[in-house]
Parts: C-alpha cells; structure tokens; sequence
C-alpha cells in the first residue's frame, strides 16, 4: 500500500512513523508512506498556501489552487482509491473503517491547517472525510498519523502471531480482555488462576467472558450493533 499526506508541517508526522510496527510495515515493503510539503505547490514565492476567509473572521483558510495542484500531480503517478481529507467534522474512525482502508492500494490525505481548506477542494477532490473523535486538534497531522497506524498495522503480513490484530479492542466489537505477564504474584496480587492452568478451551472461554463484561461495563453501546 501507498499512502501519500499532503501537510504544511511534514516535521509534525516524521517521528509517529519511523518506529515500531509502521516503521516494520516499510521496512518490509508492505506500506510506502510519502509525506509532501504542501509549499512545493505555494502561489508565491513567499510560500504562501493560505489566505484570509471570505465574509470576514479569524483564522486563515488553505487556498484551492495549490493543493489542486498538488492533487493533480501526484495523481499523474498513480490513482487514488480514496482522497481523504482529516477535519473534526468528518465521519468519525473506527476499526471498521481502518479494516476496509487497509485493503487499498493508493490513498491520499490532505491535513489541515489553519481554519481548513477551500470546500471547492472537498466538493472537487475528497472523496472521504475523516475525524479521530470529537475534540479539535491544531491540524490534521497528528490525526493523519493516526490513521497511518490504525490501517498500516492492519496490512496482511504486518503483524505477526505475537501482534496479531484479531485479538484487539474493538474486532467483533469488543474490548480487549486484561493481560498479565509474570510475576504469578505480585505485591499481594495474583493472576486468574485459569490463566495458569494450561485448558486453553477454558482460558478462550474465560477471556470471551472478560471482554464482555468489560465492554457491558464499559462500553455497552459496541453491543447494541
Ligand atoms: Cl482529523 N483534525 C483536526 N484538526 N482535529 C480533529 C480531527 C482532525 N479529528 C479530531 N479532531
């Protein structure tokens, strides 16, 4: 898979990608992350790509032209199954959605900034609008880089029996059950003594058991699908 991020701050998505599972999933040659500076496409020669909003108010808007023409290139190399573009009111992500990214070739995401971008660029290009939840963040990078790792890591060949994705929060719309490494005992606290016995039928079941309460506990609207 090739995922390309048009972004006016490429430093804030550098780290998020260059370790553990994402950086694997590159090393591999199962996942291509290009991150593109949107200045390459400026109006100017002051790098500008974003301008002050119609009918007056604060903040600054990305201007279409530039990031038009930085779709329009980059889709010469190849066509994107989906241009998505990050917002706080996008369709919001979950693990349903990052399964069915994560059978597509070519994605594109464009990270705002400012007060957003032109909606011509929307209406024209988008193709799907995504958030991370309801709260605001200073841009859509950090949301990018999320979105990054929920689908990279789903990616067939990414992650490994120890890794794998099916035991995780939220496939079959269910938390995760609690985990617990050795020691047997420790500070007075001891492990489920069905997780010792060997009866990997009962510690399935078990677990199965641990998962639901907690997502009834927790999380009872994941049961209602
Ligand atoms: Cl995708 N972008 C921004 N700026 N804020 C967000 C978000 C995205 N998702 C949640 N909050």
């Amino acid at each position: 898979m090739t995922i390309h991020i048009l972004t006016v701050v490429p430093e804030l998505l550098e780290s998020p990608l260059s370790h553990s599972i994402i950086k694997r999933a590159q090393a591999k040659g199962l996942l291509q992350v290009h991150i593109h500076h949107l200045r390459k496409w400026a109006v100017n020669e002051y790098g500008q790509v974003d301008d002050y909003q119609y009918g007056g108010g604060a903040g600054m808007v990305m201007m279409p032209e530039p990031l038009a023409n930085a779709i329009d290139e980059l889709s010469k190399e190849q066509s994107f199954d989906e241009i998505i573009f990050l917002t706080p009111d996008g369709e919001t992500l979950t693990q349903k959605t990052a399964n069915t990214l994560s059978l597509k070739e070519n994605l594109l995401f464009i990270c705002g900034h400012y007060k957003g971008i032109d909606q011509r660029i929307r209406e024209q290009y988008v193709t799907k609008e995504i958030s991370i939840g309801d709260y605001v963040l200073s841009g859509g990078e950090l949301a990018a880089a999320v979105l990054v790792d929920a689908i990279g890591r789903l990616i067939p060949g990414v992650l490994n029996d120890e890794t794998s994705a099916l035991t995780d929060s939220f496939q079959d719309n269910l938390l995760a059950p609690p985990v617990y490494t050795r020691p047997a005992e420790w500070r007075g606290s001891k492990v489920p003594d069905i997780l010792l016995s060997g009866n990997t039928a009962k510690i399935e079941d078990w677990r199965y058991e641990e998962a639901l309460q907690r997502t009834k506990e927790r999380r009872p609207d994941l049961l209602e699908d």
